[in-house]
């Protein structure tokens, strides 16, 4: 079995690759991903010298380099997590986002008609359904939650999850689609809520949180979501959408205290600043169905979760320490030196 993962280099493509090379020693894994800021190459490190295991510095856009791929490696498999996945960065330049997360995914689909695969797998995210009242707690994303996009990010991820739906129905290719809460995790890249206050409150920095810290997602342990991933390409039925999320919403400020807590810091340290364009209140997803029809359960409580991913900030600080030391110290400074 030859699986493409594209975005391996990323937080949740990274992990994948880490969980499927574990679980599926046999498969010959391709990770195609052309290293944007986002990507780093070390979190591959185990893997890098394996015969069964192939880096493709790939742009998924890239029409030629990626049929080259196909033609190459005929995989029988395609997760596609390659995207831009930045809310705030999309407000800011969107256009990238259109070109990798709407263009980027119709290359892979073409590539899936022309050359002929099992399944097609695209990473979705539940910022397509738009957001729910903070004073709801009692309502969910479900599948059939119309789609009600806020930011580029999330207008760019819905349009790619139409298009694959598209390809299901004219083209009858087997692809699946996953909606998926905030993941937390090792490998999360600084720029993100929970790695952006860990690494700050090391240092003792400000915790930038936006406007009141009201805002609520549901945290999902980011293996538990590699696990769901691995049931849908095996197990789920091609042209599909599958919820995944672990009920275990918070607000930010709730999130935030709690880093603090564990490092011992103080609360003084939390600073509230201007809010984000268009800011989402609240994300949760009802994931029953794939509970139900897939058997899938999160494992991880966000207690632990969160304890086991402060503990791997701290075990591994030069993974991050040489992202913080490079371009992304000029990123901060403009998003939060006036804010
Ligand atoms: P990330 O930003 O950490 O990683 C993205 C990866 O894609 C990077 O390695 C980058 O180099 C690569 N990439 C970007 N453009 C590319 C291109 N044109 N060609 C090839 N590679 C390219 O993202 P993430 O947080 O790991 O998210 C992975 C996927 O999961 C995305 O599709 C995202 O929309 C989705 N998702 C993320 C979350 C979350 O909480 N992080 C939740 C739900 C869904
Ligand atoms: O400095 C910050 N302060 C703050 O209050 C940052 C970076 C974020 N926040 C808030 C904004 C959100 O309400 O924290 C929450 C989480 O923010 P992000 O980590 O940027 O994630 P979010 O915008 O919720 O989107 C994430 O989950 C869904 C991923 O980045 C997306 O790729 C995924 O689709």
């Amino acid at each position: 079995m030859t699986v493409f993962i594209t975005g391996g280099a990323g937080f949740i493509g990274g992990n994948f690759v880490h969980y499927i090379k574990r679980k599926y020693p046999s498969y010959r894994v391709v990770c195609l991903d052309c290293l944007t800021y986002a990507g780093n190459i070390k979190t591959l490190d185990p893997f890098i010298n394996d015969a069964d295991f192939h880096f493709s510095n790939t742009d998924i856009t890239s029409r030629a380099d990626v049929c080259r791929l196909f033609e190459e490696e005929r995989p029988d498999i395609i997760v596609n997590f390659a995207a831009e996945s930045h809310v705030d960065r999309s407000i800011e330049n969107p256009e990238i986002f259109l070109k990798t997360n709407i263009m980027g995914t119709q290359v892979l689909l073409d590539a899936c008609v022309k050359y002929g695969i099992k399944r097609y797998h695209q990473v979705s995210t539940d910022e397509v359904y738009g957001d729910l009242p903070l004073e709801r707690p009692d309502l969910f994303f479900t599948e059939q939650t119309p789609l009600h996009t806020s930011s580029p990010y999330s207008a760019s991820k819905a349009a790619a999850d139409l298009l694959v739906q598209a390809y299901v129905r004219t083209y009858g290719i087997p692809a699946t689609i996953s909606r998926c809460s905030n993941n937390y995790g090792p490998y999360h890249f600084p720029e993100k809520l929970i790695p952006l206050m860990i690494i700050n409150a090391l240092s003792d920095k400000a915790l930038p949180v936006y406007g009141e810290g009201k805002n609520v997602r549901d945290w999902l342990y980011v293996e538990d979501h590699c696990s769901a991933i691995d049931l849908i390409i095996h197990k789920g039925t091609p042209g599909e959408i599958y919820n995944v999320g672990g009920h275990n919403e918070r607000t930010n400020l709730e999130v935030v205290k709690t880093i603090v807590g564990i490092l011992g810091k103080s609360e003084d340290l939390i600073t509230f600043v201007k809010d984000r364009k268009g800011h989402d209140l609240r994300y949760a997803i009802d994931p029953s169905k794939i509970e139900n029809e897939l058997g899938w359960k999160p494992k991880t409580v966000f207690e632990d979760g969160i304890k086991k991913t402060i503990s791997w900030y701290l075990d591994n600080k030069e993974w991050w320490q040489e992202i913080i030391n490079g371009e992304y110290k000029n990123y901060y400074e403009k998003m939060y030196g006036n804010r």
